[in-house]
């Protein structure tokens, strides 16, 4: 699974890993043949497309084409993107407390419903858990001996009343006898359906109705192809569905269609069943997965360190310029920047003590216009301005105002702006060295 798509990834990044500049029709051509190796191995169009927009924006917020290691910054970003796609991060079960969480298992026939329900059951008991099976499938001969080989083999109990009462109620009084029993986790076997069958899918919402199960898990099976998105949409319509088992991950299927399942629905993916032995189940981690199929770890966390550094290293820069007195707007620039990437303004404001009165007051689109605004302004001056804005004339002003699509009222707020704040740092300089500090 996803070899070909780990493999023309690695590739595409690869190639342009080593550039010391992208131009922006390399840029361009590496997002093209990201496209075509997701489109190949089978990732719905509509998650490429989307996906690659948002690597584009990404690019261009975080100024891709003028970073110091381009192609690096763009294998993170691609990296990055990956793990949201997937879910950002791993979904764990929801447990009741002091009383019996119910688990129902619902798929396609042989998507491994029955399998993944004794996988579960050995899970959770390993966890330190309770768990009972019901068998809710008396369609197919056969699948309750299944679930009861199974339940034998791993010693958990398997509640059945045979193949002549109707499910409803076998689901009912499994669940009672559950309880009766002190068992903490019902996992629920439901029979095969084929997506059409209307009838079988109706039992499912009936039974969801009657026990309003804490989970409901739709097995889905890896190898499908792309109609895998239609099932799962289809259940999920139905039965709002709470998490995605992806089976047979170990197979040798292309994989995209089970990358997209969960941008399409929205449905987290919570395991992956990855063998056909009662041990192959696995929790599910987006970073990991990404991680596997872009195989380049070592890039992606030397990137994050560098990203660090830069940061702590800017910071120390403007924080020694002010202490000596000094600040220029690129300082102040550099101070923006800083604080945007902590979050909104409104959310930093939030965590300053006395500052939550008007952190509520302010329209975080209004301040992020604002923002943009002064980083316009800065960026249409030079170097000497920004050094030393006081230099500036009305014609230099008229300038900058034309240069960054504002008025000359918003070039002279700003600089009353930093005439302010140039004083107080000032005078916060001149305390310290009164005090010796
Ligand atoms: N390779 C692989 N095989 C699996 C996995 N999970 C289940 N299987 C196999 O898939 C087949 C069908 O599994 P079942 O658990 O019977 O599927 P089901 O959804 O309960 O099937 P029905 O009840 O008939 O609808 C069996 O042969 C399993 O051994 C998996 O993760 N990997
Ligand atoms: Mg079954």
């Amino acid at each position: 699974m996803f070899d070909s798509l780990q493999e023309k990834l690695t590739k595409t990044l690869r190639n342009v890993q080593g550039k010391g500049k992208l131009s922006e029709r390399n840029m361009e051509e590496t997002l093209k043949e990201i496209r075509i190796a997701l489109l190949e191995s089978d990732v719905n169009y509509k998650v490429v497309k989307d996906f690659l927009e948002k690597v584009r924006q990404e690019s261009i917020g975080q100024d891709v084409l003028n970073a110091v290691e381009p192609g690096q910054l763009l294998v993170k970003i691609v990296h990055d993107e990956i793990i949201s796609l997937l879910g950002d991060e791993s979904a764990e079960l929801n447990f009741k407390e002091n009383d019996l969480t119910s688990i129902m298992i619902v798929g396609l026939q042989g998507t491994g419903k029955t399998t993944q329900a004794a996988k579960l059951a050995n899970f959770l008991k390993k966890k330190g858990r309770k768990p009972i099976m019901i068998a809710a499938d008396i369609i197919r001969p056969a699948a309750i001996e299944q679930l009861e080989t199974l339940g034998k083999q791993i010693d958990v109990e398997v509640f059945s009343m045979g193949v002549d009462v109707p499910v409803l109620k076998q689901v009912e009084e499994g669940i009672r006898y559950g309880k009766e029993k002190g068992y903490d986790t019902a996992l629920i076997d439901t029979a095969g359906r084929l997506q059409i069958d209307e009838e079988l899918m109706n039992e499912l919402k009936q039974i969801k109705d009657l026990i309003h199960p804490d989970e409901i898990l739709l097995t889905v099976d890896a190898m499908t192809g792309q109609d895998i998105v239609n099932v799962a949409n289809a259940f999920h319509e139905l039965l709002d569905v709470t998490g995605l088992i992806l089976t047979k991950f170990d197979g040798d299927s292309k994989g995209g269609a089970a990358l997209s399942v969960k941008a399409v629905t929205g449905v987290p993916i919570k395991f992956t069943g990855t063998g056909e032995k009662i041990s192959d189940l696995e929790m599910f981690y987006p970073d990991r997965l990404a991680q596997r199929i872009l195989g380049m770890g070592d890039v992606v966390s030397f990137v994050e360190k560098a990203q660090e550094e830069m940061d702590m290293k800017k910071a120390e820069e403007t924080a020694g310029r002010l202490m000596d007195g000094k600040f220029t707007m690129d300082d102040l620039l550099n101070s923006i920047e800083q604080s945007r990437k902590l979050g909104p303004l409104s959310s930093i404001m939030r965590m300053m003590p006395g500052m939550s009165e008007m952190a509520n007051a302010i329209n975080d689109s209004d301040a992020d216009n604002e923002l943009r605004k002064i980083k316009a302004i800065i960026q249409s001056m030079t170097p000497a301005e920004r050094e030393d804005p006081s230099i500036m004339r009305s014609s230099h002003k008229r300038r900058i105002a034309k240069g960054s699509g504002t008025r000359v009222e918003d070039v002279n707020k700003l600089c009353n702006q930093y005439d302010k704040m140039k004083k107080l740092f000032k005078n916060m300089s001149s305390m310290k060295s009164m005090f010796g500090l």
